[in-house]
């Protein structure tokens, strides 16, 4: 027998719709009892709203302002238990950990809130990671096997403990520009298991060669929703890496069509396992576009422009890359235009 789709959340079925909305009043967006998660964007966003759904992310948005909206299926219960900020409609959870660095020691503090996610979701109705995203300051500072974004990577892979490398979430690894020592993790976890894709274009992250760093990074490339949702293809930060080298060095643009070429094929490839989703980026695609220099975030702006016009709404982020070489990275969700 089918049910009716209002019937999803007593039907066990995740539901995520993930919208970017100008408001001057972002305490109206955590009334709605179907809202799991908000995000201010830089130091104009408040810095806590008194609620565990909100977070501010400390990178600066180029132009419009607006709030990222996740919503799901209510109601959305919230907490705050062993350091975690979390929120869950019992089949998606939202969960965010803040860990401050001691003396710098980044692969200390990526240890402590991978372990604590690690511990606290898999003691959780939704222990499937789907989804995570990393802050990390001054990402790509140190030289050699000394870089903080590698030192992330070892201490990111030590909390996770044991862990199939088939089985790694969707990320995002990102560097703030705000000056803070903080590591922030947040992610999106689930009652059922979703199927994470890989990109022909692009050597699986896990399997980076050493020149990379120690520990190669831990992620896969998209991560399909749980079979039966009504979620969005989320997909990992991705830039202009073929194989696994990093192309058009000094070239802003051609580094932007190679990802959006990254794009195509990862997109392809989750088609193989879901032909409904729509093979071009459309109104069911939400972008952040991550850009490295100051100067660039207009060139960049107005090449979404050309690319999209109004299609597809981006939101633009001021924020350093983990690759020194690498001007732009862009991650996001795909889907169905909503209907
Ligand atoms: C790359 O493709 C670019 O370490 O979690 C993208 C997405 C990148 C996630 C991570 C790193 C991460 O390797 C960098």
């Amino acid at each position: 027998m089918s049910r009716p789709m209002h019937d999803a959340a007593r039907n066990g079925q995740a539901r995520l719709a993930v919208d970017y909305v100008a408001t001057d009043a972002p305490l109206g967006l955590l009334r709605g009892d179907d809202v799991l998660a908000v995000f201010g964007f830089g130091h104009a966003a408040p810095a806590a709203l008194d609620d565990p759904r909100y977070l501010r992310v400390p990178l600066e948005p180029h132009g419009a302002a607006p709030f990222e909206v996740w919503r799901a299926n209510a109601p959305v219960m919230r907490g705050c238990d062993d350091g975690v900020r979390w929120a869950s409609d019992g089949e998606l959870m939202f969960g965010v950990i803040e860990v401050p660095e001691q003396d710098g020691d980044v692969q200390a503090a990526a240890c402590i809130a991978y372990a604590r996610m690690a511990a606290f979701t898999a003691g959780s109705r939704t222990p499937h990671l789907l989804r995570i995203w990393n802050y990390v300051d001054a990402i790509t500072f140190g030289e050699g096997d000394d870089e903080r974004y590698r030192a992330f990577c070892v201490g990111r892979a030590r909390g996770l403990g044991d862990f199939d490398v088939r089985s790694l979430p969707a990320a995002t690894a990102i560097g703030r520009c705000d000056g803070e020592r903080v590591v922030q993790v947040y992610w999106l976890s689930s009652a059922a298991p979703g199927t994470p894709v890989e990109n022909p274009r692009q050597m699986s992250a896990y399997r980076y060669p050493r020149q990379y760093g120690p520990q190669s990074p831990s992620f896969a490339r998209a991560m399909l929703p749980p079979a039966g949702s009504a979620m969005p293809l989320l997909l990992s930060g991705t830039a202009a890496i073929v194989g696994h080298a990093s192309m058009h060095h000094g070239e802003l643009l051609a580094q932007l069509d190679e990802t959006f070429h990254n794009f195509d094929a990862l997109v392809g490839a989750a088609r193989g396992h879901d032909l409904s989703l729509p093979p071009r980026f459309g109104a069911g695609t939400r972008l952040k576009v991550y850009v490295r220099d100051r100067d660039d975030l207009q060139p960049v702006a107005d090449a979404l422009q050309r690319r999209f016009g109004d299609a597809v709404p981006c939101l633009l982020l001021h924020a350093a890359i983990c690759r020194r070489e690498l001007a732009v990275e862009i991650d996001g969700v795909h889907g169905h235009p909503p209907g």
